[in-house]
């Protein structure tokens, strides 16, 4: 192993973050040595976002990286798709809707499309999120598509977990109680620039019970955006700060 790679990499070289990533990614010769390069805990904080295929979540992203990097932070965006492995669709949303990033210095974005052999999530997401902790980044934003319990899992890696839905999204509800309530900090309704968004906000949030929880007095867990023209983005990043500097 190439010890001035890993070198470069905690540096925030690209190139080099690019390689170590793809050796833990594939397992190749020398990649624990890169996962044992770091050590002890890190405080860099991970926020998860997942929610239905489509439901805008890239263009979130998208958004959230333009209202951080204009406050001078260096990010990571890893995006996973552990529902369809063979399905390059996201991967390619992902290109879209962040490409004005891909070539910033301060933004690092790598898609990951493949999926563990036990068929849940690949273990290496784990180990790439803890590398990427020690590559000098302020924040690392993990994009998942899924409505399964697949999700549920990188949920659990990130420290604050954002569920994007849309208004139609009844469906969802359920895939909601099959987990992703617990695990989810803040709720987006994406799409808001669409009929009865207001109306399936305010029965998420009765749902969730926001208003009786003294806790949260004065967080906001649902939220509306319309992710193409970015309103609500400066609100949610508000949001995200509040429950990152809280936890
Ligand atoms: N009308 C409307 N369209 C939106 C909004 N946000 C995103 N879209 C559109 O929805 C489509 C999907 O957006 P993406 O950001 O790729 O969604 P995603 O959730 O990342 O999709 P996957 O990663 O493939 O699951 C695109 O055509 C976006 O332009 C919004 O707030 N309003
Ligand atoms: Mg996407």
């Amino acid at each position: 192993m190439d010890k001035a790679l890993i070198q470069h990499a905690k540096e925030g070289d690209k190139r080099s973050i690019a390689r170590c990533i793809s050796l833990i990614e594939n397992q190749a010769e020398g990649y624990k040595e890169i996962i044992a390069s770091r050590s002890g805990s890190s405080d860099v904080p991970v926020i998860g976002i997942t929610g239905p295929p489509g439901a805008g979540k890239s263009t979130l992203v998208d958004g959230l990286i333009g209202v951080y990097v204009e406050e001078g932070k260096k990010l990571a965006v890893v995006c996973v798709d552990p529902s369809s492995p063979f399905h390059q669709g996201a991967v390619l949303g992902d290109r879209i809707r962040m490409s004005r990033w891909y070539n910033h210095p301060a933004v690092y974005i790598r898609s990951l499309a493949t999926r563990g052999a036990t068929g849940g999530v690949n273990p290496a997401v784990h180990d790439i999120i803890l590398f990427l902790q020690s590559c000098g980044f302020d924040l690392i934003i993990l994009e998942t598509v899924g409505v399964g319990q697949s999700e549920v899992g990188v949920a659990k890696l990130a420290d604050l977990s954002i569920v994007v839905l849309v208004p139609e999204a009844g469906d969802e509800i359920q895939f909601m109680k099959a987990g992703l309530m617990e695990v989810a900090d803040i709720f987006v309704v994406n799409k808001s620039d669409r009929n009865d968004a207001e109306l399936f906000s305010s029965q998420l949030k009765n749902m969730l019970h926001v208003s009786a929880s003294p806790k949260h007095k004065d967080i906001q867990h649902v939220l509306n955006t319309v992710a193409t023209t970015g309103v609500g983005i400066q609100e949610l990043k508000n949001n995200i700060n509040q429950l990152i500097i809280k936890s």
